[in-house]
C-alpha cells in the first residue's frame, strides 16, 4: 500500500527541517595578512581576540595555502576550487577599468550554494571585475546581494579617505588619474568617495541584519565577508584607530577582528552558531615592502608576490561548535578545497569542469588526513612556457624558478626584492619545510645524491599535473578601457573627475 499523503502541515515541517540541516556558511577573508599576523599565530603584539577565539576552539591551520601571492587570482581561485591560470585571472589583478573579469561561465560557491536553496550574500572587497555596466560584479556570480569595493583600495586617489579623526594628513600614495574609489550596493555606485573610516560599521549592520534575517526566514545562507583590512593604506574607524599595540596596521587588524566578533554574536543571537561552518584566512602574503605598516609573515620566507611559503601559505581557521574538536591540523590543505568541501556539506553537485580541490571534510571532523597530496606555486606572472615555479609534495619543496617582489622589497633578505631577478634552478631547490619552514638550508646543495629519489617524485607530480592544465585566455591582458571605470554620477563628464557624489 503506498504511504498516505503528508498533510500540508508535515510537508511545511519537513520542508523547513531539510532546510534547517543544510549547514550556514561564513567565509572571512582577509586581505593581505600574513602567517605571521593574527595573534593566534604567533604574533606579539596584534589583538585579535575574536580569532584567537575560534582558533582556540576550533581547528588552526599550520599547512594551509592560497592558489596565488597577489590578490585577483587568489579569489578566483577560493570562488571556484581552480587554479587561477584556468579561469584565465591573471597576470597580475584587475584594475578599475578593466575589461575582464571572472568568466560568467565559470562556477562559484554562490552559484553552487544558491542552486541548493541558500541565500548569499557579500560584503567587501571583490577584485574579480567589474566590466561593462557591472557585469562582472557578485551579483552575477551567484550573489543575492553585495555591498563593496569592487577592486582594492589603493586603486583610486585615496588621499584623505582612509585617515580618523578626518581633519589629519593621511599617509600614503594610491592610483591617481582613475575615478575616487566606489562603494557599489548589488550594481549601483551608492557612494564615491568611500569614507573608509565610516565604511567597516556598515558592512558590520548588512552582516548581521542578513544573518538574522535568512535565520528568521528558516533558509540556509552562506556570507562571504571578504574584508579590506589589512592591505595598504590601512585604515580603521573611531572604535579602532590608535586601539593596538602596533600602529596602523594593527588597528586595521584590530577592526577586521572586530567584524569577526559582530558575525559571531549574530551567529549566536540568530541561534544558528552550532550549525554553521566558519571558515577564516587570507587571500595572499603580506606587502612587506610597507615595512612596519605592511603584515608579517612569520617565520616564514618573504611575502605577497613571490611564490616563496609568505607569499601563498595563509593564517587558516575553521569553527563548528560540536562539529569541529579544537586543535591544530599539520595536513597540507588549500582555499581550493572549499568549494568541494562546501558542495558535499551543502549537498551540491559538482560543476562538471576540472577542479583543483579535495573534500576536506575529513581533516575538519575526524582530524583525519588530507587528500591533498601536492601544491603548485604559480608565480604572479604565470606562463605555458616556465610553468609552475614550486611544487610542495608532502613535507619537501622543490623550487624551479625563484624571483622577488616589490611587493616583499625592504625586509632584510635580499632575495625577497624586486631585484632579485628570475632564476631558474636545475635540479630544484629542495627544502624540507617540516624541518625548515623559513627556506633557510637548500637539501639538494649539501647533499644531492640523498635526495634525488624524492626530486624525482616531484618531478613526476609536476609533469602530471602540467600536463592536466590549460590555460584559460587572460581576462587581465583584455586591457583597459576607463569609460568602463565605476561612476555615480552616469554619462558624466569630464571624467574622472565628474565621478563624484554632489
Ligand atoms: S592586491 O594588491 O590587489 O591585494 O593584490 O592593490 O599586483 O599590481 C596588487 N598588483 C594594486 C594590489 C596592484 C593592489 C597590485
Ligand atoms: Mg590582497
Amino acid at each position: 500500500m503506498p504511504p498516505p499523503p503528508l498533510s500540508p502541515l508535515l510537508l511545511t515541517l519537513s520542508v523547513g527541517l531539510a532546510a534547517a540541516s543544510s549547514p550556514g556558511l561564513v567565509l572571512l577573508l582577509a586581505d593581505d595578512l600574513g602567517y605571521g599576523d593574527p595573534g593566534c599565530f604567533g604574533h606579539p603584539s596584534s589583538r585579535t581576540p575574536n580569532l584567537d577565539r575560534l582558533a582556540a576552539e576550533g581547528r588552526r591551520f599550520s599547512d594551509f595555502y592560497s592558489a596565488a601571492s597577489v590578490c585577483s587570482p587568489s579569489r578566483a581561485a577560493l570562488l571556484t576550487g581552480r587554479y587561477p591560470t584556468r579561469s584565465g585571472v591573471f597576470p597580475g589583478v584587475f584594475y578599475p577599468g578593466s575589461r575582464g573579469g571572472l568568466p560568467l561561465n565559470e562556477t562559484t560557491i554562490a552559484e553552487l550554494l544558491r542552486q541548493q536553496g541558500y541565500v548569499t550574500a557579500m560584503v567587501g572587497k571583490w577584485h574579480l571585475g567589474y566590466g561593462s555596466n557591472g557585469s562582472y560584479l557578485p551579483i552575477h556570480q551567484g550573489f543575492d546581494e553585495f555591498l563593496g569595493v569592487p577592486y582594492s583600495h589603493d586603486q583610486g586617489p585615496c588621499q584623505n579617505l582612509t585617515c580618523f579623526p578626518p581633519d589629519t594628513k593621511c599617509y600614503g600614495k594610491c592610483d591617481q588619474g582613475v575615478v575616487l574609489l566606489p562603494l557599489v550596493k548589488n550594481n549601483k555606485v551608492i557612494q564615491q568617495p568611500v569614507d573608509f573610516p565610516t565604511l567597516t560599521p556598515l558592512y558590520d549592520r548588512f552582516a548581521r541584519d542578513f544573518i538574522l534575517g535568512a535565520a528568521k526566514q528558516h533558509k540556509p545562507f552562506f556570507f562571504y565577508y571578504a574584508s579590506h583590512h589589512t592591505h595598504y593604506p590601512q585604515f580603521a574607524s573611531a572604535d579602532f584607530t590608535g586601539q593596538s599595540k602596533r600602529g596602523p596596521v594593527g588597528d586595521a587588524l584590530m577592526e577586521f577582528d572586530g567584524s569577526v566578533g559582530v558575525i559571531m554574536k549574530a551567529l549566536k543571537d540568530a541561534g544558528v552558531e552550532n550549525n554553521t561552518l566558519v571558515f577564516f584566512t587570507s587571500d595572499n602574503g603580506p606587502e612587506l615592502m610597507r615595512r612596519s605598516r605592511g603584515g608579517n609573515a612569520g617565520l616564514l620566507k618573504c611575502g605577497k608576490g613571490t611564490t616563496y611559503e609568505g607569499g601563498m601559505r595563509e593564517p587558516a581557521v575553521a569553527y563548528w561548535p560540536g562539529k569541529i574538536t579544537p586543535g591544530v591540523t599539520h595536513e597540507l590543505a588549500s582555499t581550493l578545497d572549499i568549494l568541494p568541501t562546501i558542495a558535499t556539506l551543502s549537498g551540491a553537485k559538482l560543476p562538471p569542469v576540472k577542479l583543483d580541490g579535495y573534500d576536506m571534510r575529513d581533516v575538519l571532523f575526524n582530524n583525519g588526513k588530507s587528500k591533498r597530496e601536492t601544491m603548485f606555486y604559480y608565480p604572479v606572472t604565470p606562463s605555458r612556457k616556465l610553468g609552475v615555479f614550486a611544487v610542495r609534495y608532502g613535507q619537501y619543496k622543490a623550487h624551479y624558478f625563484t624571483q622577488g617582489s616589490t611587493h616583499s622589497d625592504s625586509t632584510p633578505d635580499r632575495d625577497c626584492h624586486w631585484d632579485s631577478l628570475l632564476t631558474s634552478h636545475n635540479p630544484p631547490l629542495l627544502f624540507d619545510l617540516e624541518a625548515d619552514p623559513s627556506e633557510n638550508y637548500p637539501l639538494s646543495s649539501s647533499d644531492i645524491s640523498n635526495y634525488s629519489w624524492i626530486i624525482k617524485q616531484i618531478h613526476e607530480e609536476k609533469v602530471k599535473f602540467e600536463s592536466g592544465m590549460e590555460f584559460g585566455e587572460s581576462q587581465i591582458e583584455r586591457g583597459i578601457d576607463p569609460a568602463l571605470e565605476p561612476c555615480i554620477n552616469l554619462g558624466c563628464s569630464p571624467r574622472p573627475v565628474c565621478c563624484r557624489q554632489t
